[in-house]
């Protein structure tokens, strides 16, 4: 898609919007209680009875959310054996992904393994290879720790230009839960692992396995051995009844249905690592174990699939920011593609290796905007433009695209996939 020229703003609207700043924002409600049967009328549910308690012994969302769902684009793999789908996070709000609608990512299909038949062995360079049971692995003492998963590919479809139109395609391979979880460095330790080991190799119980070697330092630090998210299971899509948590770090590692770890003097080059997950530079050469997750930012409202639905005036922007090396410490937001920037409210103090959720309660002078966010964290980087990330990485890659998005925000409240100069 080309360029899109900013339109300037008349001097006008410049006044407008500056004096309605300055006074702060004042929102009256938009209906009124005279002539409407909503409020002069007495409704339907409120003369009978709702559903009893036994009705949904599981809830599921009200009907009238039925549209906040996974959703995958068909074109991007042959089938949906090996496909991903994304999260709709133009529709959610706060941090926490309920696992029903976080993004999938399978290369072998989501596989149905019982708590019973469940094993996970831990070998190779070890005093004792060791096989825990689930019921042996509720015996050791568990954390709770919130972290995203990131697929690498997130935003992989952006590179050479806009392509998808909405935060769920661009920005949607991306959840965030509540992990409950055995560190990984207990079970190592149960095991005797030999000091001098370097690497693991992890692998999963479905039929791609998906092999992947972490480095011993990290296995050490902060990998979870997790079995409940969001206080539930895991859903069988996140690797039910257990799954290894590997935060920070790009999500082909953490190995869903774990069923083996061996300790190792090195990496396996297993045939994902070394063709796949490797980044395409422009001259052609390959960035290879670029495992941790920059910081990334992106406003899920406005946005394509979730347009303003109302005139100038009070208007709340929001999206989510996050860095695979630690905390958000601050989010700007841009109206006018870049040239300006206000920092934006989080809506909590980052969190490590977690979502944050920022706002920008803004005064809309209803013209058109080209949005803008731009995440930094406690390393102090900051988040990239496209260009800039064009000019390190070139066009042919499809992982580990980062850039600053942009949201061509009409007067009409509808949200296009741009980019600017
Ligand atoms: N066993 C196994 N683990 C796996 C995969 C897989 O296909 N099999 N896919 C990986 C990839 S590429 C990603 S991005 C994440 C996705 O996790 P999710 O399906 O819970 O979103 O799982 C990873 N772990
Ligand atoms: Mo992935």
């Amino acid at each position: 898609m080309s360029d899109i020229p900013f339109p300037k703003p008349s001097r006008r609207a410049f006044l407008r919007g500056a004096a309605a700043t300055g006074t702060g924002l004042a929102l009256a409600g938009t209906a009124q209680a005279e002539g409407d049967p909503l409020i002069t009328q007495v409704q339907d549910w409120a003369q009978g009875f709702g559903d009893g308690v036994d009705a949904t012994p599981y809830g599921l969302p009200i009907r009238f959310e039925d549209d906040v769902v996974r959703r995958n684009v068909e074109w991007l793999t042959a089938d949906t054996i090996s496909s991903i789908n994304f999260t709709p996070i133009h529709a959610l709000d706060g941090t926490i992904t309920p696992q029903g609608c976080a993004f999938e990512r399978h290369h072998s299909g989501a596989i149905e393994l019982s708590k019973s038949d469940y094993r996970l062995m831990i070998n190779g360079l070890v005093d004792k290879p060791l096989v825990f049971t689930y019921a042996d692995l509720e015996r050791f003492p568990r954390e709770n720790h919130t972290y995203f998963l990131e697929c690498a590919a997130n935003t992989g479809m952006e590179w050479a230009g806009a392509q998808l139109n909405g935060a769920q395609f661009t920005h949607g391979m991306i959840h965030n839960m509540e992990y409950t979880g055995v560190p990984l460095r207990t079970l190592l330790n149960e095991a005797g692992y030999d000091t001098s080991a370097t690497w693991i190799f992890v692998e999963g119980a479905d039929a791609s396995s998906n092999g992947r070697s972490i480095p011993m330092d990290k296995a050490l630090d902060d990998v979870l051995v997790a079995f409940k998210a969001n206080g539930e299971a895991l859903r069988k899509e996140h690797g039910y009844p257990v799954r290894l948590v590997v935060p920070g770090w790009e999500g082909n590692m953490w190995v869903k249905w774990v069923r083996r770890i061996e300790v190792l003097n090195g990496p396996v080059e297993s045939r994902e690592e070394t063709s796949k997950y490797t980044d395409t530079m422009a001259d052609g050469s390959s960035r290879k174990w670029t495992w941790v997750m920059d910081a990334k930012s992106v406003i899920t409202s406005p946005s394509p699939q979730a347009p303003i639905t109302h005139g100038p005036g009070p208007l709340v922007i929001t999206g989510l920011a996050w860095s695979g090396r630690g905390a958000i410490t601050r989010v700007d937001v841009s109206k006018d593609g870049g040239k300006t920037w206000e920092t934006a409210r989080l809506a909590k103090p980052g969190e490590n290796k977690a979502l944050t959720r920022f706002y920008l309660d803004t005064d809309w002078d209803g013209e058109d905007m080209l949005l803008q966010a731009r995440a930094m964290d406690d390393t102090g980087y900051v988040q990239p433009t496209k260009a800039q990330l064009r000019d390190v990485r070139g066009e042919n890659s499809i992982y580990h695209n980062n850039c600053i998005q942009t949201w061509w925000v009409r007067p009409t409240g509808e949200a296009e996939n741009v980019e600017v100069s």
